[in-house]
């Protein structure tokens, strides 16, 4: 075989397999493979094979002394109305001060959904039919219009969607924000392996590589120089949230208030679990740190658990919406072994090639590939603190083609946040028993991104349209 020092230390690490068909390789093949190849961290993938893929009986989540994790309730549920109004108020100053980002983890494939293509540009509004990544520009353009100070918006893709997400955002004029402001940059990759701990091949010249997780993001916003120019901006805050939730307030003055006002590093919103099995991660103490731990790893029994009162013991779901400190960030990435985040082993099935460099198509599980999770920094974040948010205000999320979580409950969530706040500004808004209004309404993030913003917007509005069917707020 050809002499390489990649092949050799391939070679070396038992892994020679990924370059077996290498000198039948066209020079271009030879270099892409070799490219990828370097890519590849060996002693990583040495480590996972050791405690993930052949230690397999290591691998199981730690579950002892295990407790829900506090929160700070919302004022309308019991939490103090007066340390509410501090956070928001300490949140605006923080906004004014430009020392706010947005960030959003794009890089998920969306094959739930069955929708081909950068999921941010999946059209959700109900009549518009706005894509994803409009409706967060939109917020993020409302809030630094508020606030007279632009926000940045740092979007983190895969290397699958990368090139489509930049072209989607350039043929939109970046949907009205500054384009020195948006900055988009991929998440890494990770090798998948078989059940042996031997690294995948694709194809003959291309190894089996996978997006490393929205964990990866961590990794990614340090690689991308973006932890730098953050702090050439005088940016310390990034508001994480993830694509596929148009609800979500991409910019929050009383989250990102209470981040700072409690001296937390890492801080989280929780909303209450709609019901005790929801798909969700729980907030959990652990330890003494704050810890989430997927539905798939908490036992079903300690699901349903509940206190002396009959209330979920384990209520606290992550929605997947934080506020990570700059330099918190930076700690956890440069920081070594003890704030490494850990990888997840998840078995899928691998499109491969045979010995003969014939495809195979798996028809079950044939191999591992290798995620992190971002809410595993929150064990090593100072002071973690996790706060309460109405769902019908922040979540609701596109992840399937029908049922749960899919465009129509998405439709219906975004028509039913629209006729709460017309109806909270005194417009009849006529609705079924869950709030559904009867015809299709929209508000652009531009009017009204909260029912406080709408009201002003509405207030000014010389001549107040009737609510017909396709009022279009904008
Ligand atoms: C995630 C959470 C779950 C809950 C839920 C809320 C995990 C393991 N679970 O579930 O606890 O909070 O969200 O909606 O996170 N992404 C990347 N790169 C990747 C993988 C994912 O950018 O390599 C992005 C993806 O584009 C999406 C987000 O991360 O925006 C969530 O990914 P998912 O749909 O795989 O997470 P899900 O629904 O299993």
């Amino acid at each position: 075989m050809t002499s390489h020092p990649l092949i050799e230390q391939f070679t070396r690490a038992g892994q020679a397999q990924v370059f077996i068909f290498f000198n039948q390789l066209a020079p271009d093949a030879q270099r892409r493979l070799l490219a990828e190849a370097a890519e590849i961290d060996l002693a990583e993938v040495e480590r996972l094979n050791r405690t993930l893929v052949l230690g397999r009986a290591a691998a199981g989540v730690n579950l002892d002394g295990l407790a829900p994790a506090p929160y700070e309730p919302l004022p309308e549920k019991g939490g103090r109305a007066a340390d509410w109004a501090k956070a928001h108020a300490t949140g605006e100053a923080a906004l004014r001060a430009g020392r706010v980002a947005a960030f959003t983890v794009a890089g998920g494939q969306g094959t739930r959904l069955g929708y081909d293509g950068p999921k941010g540009t999946f059209r959700v509004t109900p009549v518009k039919q706005k894509p994803l990544f409009q409706v967060f520009a939109e917020k993020i353009l409302a809030a630094g219009r508020r606030y007279g100070r632009p926000l940045h918006w740092f979007i983190m893709t895969s290397h699958q969607n990368h090139a489509a997400t930049e072209a989607f955002l350039a043929e939109n004029k970046y949907f009205g924000l500054d384009r020195g402001r948006v900055h988009c940059f991929r998440q890494g990759r990770m090798p998948a392996v078989g059940f042996d701990g031997k690294i995948l091949l694709e194809s003959a010249s291309s190894i089996a590589l996978s997006p490393d997780g929205h964990g990866g993001s961590l990794r990614a916003l340090d690689r991308s120089g973006s932890l730098d120019l953050m702090q050439g901006e005088g940016i310390d805050m990034l508001s994480f949230f993830q694509v596929d939730n148009p609800l979500v307030r991409c910019i929050d003055a009383a989250f990102l208030g209470w981040h700072e006002v409690s001296g937390s590093e890492m801080t989280s919103k929780m909303v209450p679990k709609a019901y005790p099995e929801e798909k969700v991660g729980h907030f959990c103490r652990q330890d003494g740190k704050v810890v989430v731990i997927e539905y798939s790893d908490l036992p079903a029994a300690t699901q349903r658990e509940t206190d002396a009162g009959g209330h979920l013991r384990y209520v606290a779901g992550s929605i997947a919406i934080h506020v990570l400190d700059r330099e918190f960030v930076r700690r956890v990435v440069r920081g070594g072994a003890e704030a490494a985040l850990p990888f997840h082993r998840a078995d899928k099935k691998i499109a491969t090639i045979d010995a003969d460099g014939n495809p195979v198509k798996p028809v079950k599980a044939n191999g591992v590939k290798f995620e992190m999770f971002v809410f595993d920094a929150l064990p090593f974040a100072r002071n973690a603190i996790v706060i309460e948010t109405a769902r019908a205000d922040d979540f609701s999320p596109v992840k399937n083609a029908e049922g749960a979580d899919s465009p129509q409950t998405c439709r219906d969530d975004q028509l039913r946040q629209f006729g709460r706040w017309l109806k909270a500004s005194g417009v009849s808004v006529a609705t079924d028993a869950t709030g559904l209004p009867a015809q299709a309404i929209e508000v652009s993030p531009l009017f009204g991104y909260d029912e406080d913003s709408f009201a002003e917007s509405w207030g000014k509005l010389p001549v107040k349209p009737e609510v017909v069917e396709g009022l279009y707020l904008g």
